[in-house]
């Protein structure tokens, strides 16, 4: 994936281009940036700031434009109307989700926009944002109202939509017992997202949040689910602040989990396959990986409720988190005991159509039979580690597939193994 930042250059790297490339690569995302204004600053203070001519910053937009498939682009420091006008001249007929942040002042005071911008910024940068995500103070200065008992943050959000933004995203909106909220009015609904407040001064946050919004919008995921995304990201990368200069803290970009990225992903293919609900059982199906060398299901990431059939579509409900699968999970522990390559599963329905399949594919299969699982198993409740156990037990081979047929009142279950989801996905893909 390639995302591209649109903005100024900030040499404490902080704030701006240089931190949203630190937030894309945490993703594993290649950052692309284009530079519309350089700035002299530290964490104490804010020096300069020179805009690039108009004639640099078409180029360098032509130049990425031209070469990159681009998922999605965030626009940040824009400083003046020539830079504004460029920027709405080359990109107004995207088709890709833009993310607008419209920062008007650095933490360390300086101005990032003229004054005399902000009309062209409300005329122009405003309708081709897919999420425009202000501040209060950014949102009061672009609605030309103050948000108070009368003028309600919807309301606020309203004006800025009729500007022409599709969703608007108003943050640090302080509520009740300490909790810290986003507004967020779509086309047609609104909604508050909450969380803890934490109180630390730092220099990076926005642009954290605004980077971390483009990257979920990219992956499709939904604007209440990007908005999700990215406050936890910005609640952590606030957290980690560090004091690296004499002045305020710079927000830190931790690594972000690979293991949920490559499940996550995987479970979003896997639930737009067509006709999936067919092969969901009656208990209902988890995804899960591994890290590697896991000690106990807790070291194996699962969906804490389950990929569940709604009629003819089949829905996540739950998130992924460590230890949120039990069985699946115990399936994957103990075929990693003895495969350490394996560390992803899914349970499947067992039909005799997709056992016909499987032996006429070249996956490795195995089964075993819940009836005679010895009666110290079924009271510790062990079922899934003595049955893979004892199929794998004289076996050399790795297995794709292990299934077995059920027992009284007992659900039978194809389980697929691989070393990764993507791995688990295309074995599904050959059976189903
Ligand atoms: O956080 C807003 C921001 C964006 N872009 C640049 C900045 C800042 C804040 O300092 O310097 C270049």
């Amino acid at each position: 994936m390639n995302l591209l930042s649109i903005g100024g250059s900030d040499p404490s790297s902080g704030a701006g281009i240089q931190s949203d490339i630190k937030t894309f690569l945490s993703f594993n995302v290649h950052g692309l940036s284009v530079i519309t204004a350089i700035t002299s600053q530290n964490t104490s203070s804010f020096g300069m700031v020179e805009p690039v001519s108009e004639k640099i910053l078409k180029n360098q937009l032509e130049y990425v434009i031209s070469d990159f498939k681009i998922d999605g682009i965030k626009i940040g420091m824009v400083y003046n109307s020539q830079i504004i006008k460029v920027l709405y001249h080359q990109l107004k007929k995207s088709k890709i989700p833009i993310v607008i942040d419209p920062v008007l002042k650095s933490t360390t005071g300086g101005s990032l926009i003229e004054r005399s911008a902000i009309k062209d910024f409300q005329k122009f940068i405003i309708p081709i944002a897919t999420i425009i995500t202000p501040n209060k103070f950014e949102a009061e200065i672009l609605s030309n109202t103050k948000i108070n008992a009368k003028n309600r943050p919807k309301k606020i959000a309203k004006i800025i939509q009729k500007m022409g933004a599709k969703n608007v995203v108003i943050t640090g909106i302080e509520t009740k017992n300490n909790q810290i909220s986003d507004f967020v009015l779509e086309k047609n609904n609104s909604y508050f997202i909450s969380g803890d407040k934490i109180s630390k001064i730092n220099h990076g946050s926005g642009c954290n949040y605004s980077a971390a919004m483009i990257f979920a919008l990219a992956k499709n995921k939904s604007i209440k689910e990007s908005v999700k995304f990215a406050k936890q990201f910005t609640r952590n990368s606030i957290k980690n602040a560090k004091n690296l200069g004499k002045g305020i803290a710079i927000t830190d970009i931790q690594e972000y989990d690979k293991i949920n990225l490559e499940l996550s992903d995987t479970i979003k293919k896997f639930i737009e396959i067509k006709n999936i609900y067919k092969n969901i059982p009656e208990c209902q199906t988890n995804f899960v990986y591994s890290k590697q060398k896991p000690k106990s299901t807790k070291d194996v990431l699962g969906i804490s409720g389950r990929i569940v059939k709604t009629g003819k579509y089949v829905e996540v409900a739950g998130n992924l988190t460590y230890g949120g699968s039990k069985h699946v999970a115990t399936a994957v522990l103990t075929m990693n005991k003895k495969f350490p390559q394996i560390r992803s599963a899914i349970n499947l329905k067992y039909q005799k159509s997709t056992i016909s399949k499987i032996k006429k594919s070249q996956l490795i299969v195995s089964s075993y039979d819940r009836s005679k699982e010895p009666k110290y198993v079924k009271i510790k409740n062990t079922t899934i580690e003595w049955g893979i156990k004892s199929v794998i037990k004289n076996s050399k081979k790795v297995f794709d597939v292990i299934y077995h047929k059920g027992d009284f009142g007992k659900e039978p279950m194809i389980i697929v193994f691989g070393k990764n989801p993507n791995d688990v996905l295309k074995k599904i893909l050959k059976i189903i």
